[in-house]
């Protein structure tokens, strides 16, 4: 089977790939614009196995996408492709309507072209499935139920309204010409190859820089957190047995405050890489000034996907945090490679 993964350099999408190849599934065409948040090392050992293909591209360039979806022939697309960062979101939406909207626009035309010249028993199997956000459901109050797939939309941010926003083209695009595709809305991921912007990296490399530790707010915002490797489970698991037209909700049952997951980083870090002057690294940790419009909770029901496709994390927050703070002592040398250019020009500014 050959599947066309957009996105795939960055850090969910790298993972679904590795994972893809390594369990034989098949041959997997990558388009990514390789922006400031993609590693094209991330793929490096399948694209030396010769079953997975790097192409350079924009989602947004209709024409590009044509033209590989001809030459490749894939029997289905995982759409990772975005603008991923709330906090770049908020100091410049630009890009997140252009990738996000713009671009999911342009890559479904473009797969609406391909799918409706396909043979029909093709075009019976074929599938679209995109990957999005439980941020899309906005901020749940603490004693709130999860949401389920049938939650209102009420996204808060320029990166929420804009994944908002491509999940309601994904619908169209299925109740209007009938192309069948899946969604996905995920909540926070963590795991090895994640971007340092994001709160796991950014803590764990802080702390060992000796910087501080930039909890926003009062620390007691909650996410729920999904490790990586379970929701590349998820996607298979919708890919092959979702049904078109259906929206799945993925989450962890893992929910936690800012301070606590912050908190325990530091536990493990004292542990794995204890400071020389024997002190603990949650002594670094710095409350600073809120993100604006800052979710207070996000909580995702994820009933359907266990009961209908069988899915369920395999992976405890506690063990699973530990192995990606290991990876990333590990991994010195790609932290350096991503903490070098434009990453630093933006941390610089930020912090
Ligand atoms: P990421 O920022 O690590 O990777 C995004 C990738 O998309 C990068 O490789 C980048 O180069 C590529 N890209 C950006 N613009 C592009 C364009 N115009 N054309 C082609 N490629 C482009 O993001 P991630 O954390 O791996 O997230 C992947 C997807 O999963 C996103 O759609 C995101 O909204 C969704 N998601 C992420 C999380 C999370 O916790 N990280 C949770 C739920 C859903
Ligand atoms: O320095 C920080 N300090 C801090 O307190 C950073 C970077 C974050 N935070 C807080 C903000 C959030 O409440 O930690 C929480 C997690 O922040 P991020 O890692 O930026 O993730 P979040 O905003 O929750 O969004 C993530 O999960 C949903 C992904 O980046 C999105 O792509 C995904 O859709």
């Amino acid at each position: 089977m050959t599947i066309l993964v957009t996105g795939g350099a960055g850090f969910i999408g790298s993972n679904f790939v590795r994972e893809w190849i390594g369990s034989g599934r098949g041959r997997v065409v990558v388009l990514d614009r390789l922006t400031y948040a993609a590693n094209p090392a991330n793929l490096e050992g399948v694209i030396a196995s010769g079953l997975c293909v790097l192409v350079r591209g924009d989602i947004a360039d209709q024409a590009c996408v044509a033209s590989l979806l001809q030459k490749y022939q894939p029997e289905a697309i995982v759409h990772f492709a975005a603008e991923s960062h709330v906090d770049r979101s908020i100091h410049g939406p630009d890009d997140f309507i252009q990738t996000n909207i713009v671009g999911t626009y342009r890559l479904l035309e473009a797969v609406r072209g391909y799918w409706s010249a396909l043979p029909s028993s093709v075009q019976a199997a074929f599938r679209f499935l995109h990957v999005s956000t439980d941020e899309v459901y906005g901020s749940l109050a603490v004693d709130a139920p999860p949401s389920t797939e049938l939650a209102t939309y009420a996204p808060n941010s320029p990166y929420a309204a804009s994944k908002a926003a491509s999940d309601h083209l994904v619908r169209a695009w299925r109740e209007t010409y009938g192309l069948p595709v899946l969604t996905t809305n995920c909540s926070n991921n963590y795991g090895p190859f994640q971007h340092p912007e994001k709160l796991m990296p950014l803590m764990i490399l802080n702390a060992l820089a000796r910087k501080p530790l930039p909890v926003y707010g009062d620390g007691q915002n909650i996410r729920d957190w999904l490790y990586v490797g379970d929701h590349c489970e998820a996607i298979r698991r919708v890919l092959a047995q979702g049904r078109p037209g259906e929206t799945y909700n993925i989450g962890g049952d893992s929910e936690q405050t800012n301070l606590d997951v912050v908190r325990q980083i530091c536990a493990v870090l004292d542990e794995l890489s204890p400071r020389a002057d024997g002190r603990s690294y949650a002594e670094q940790i710095t409350f600073v000034a809120d993100r604006p419009g800052h979710d207070r909770r996000y909580a995702i029901d994820a009933r359907k996907v266990r009961e209908e496709l069988g899915w369920a994390p395999a992976q405890a927050f506690s063990s699973g945090l530990r192995k990606t703070v290991g990876w990333y002592l590990e991994h010195p040398e790609w932290v350096s490679q991503v903490v070098n250019g434009e990453y630093r020009r933006w941390s610089d500014q930020q912090y």
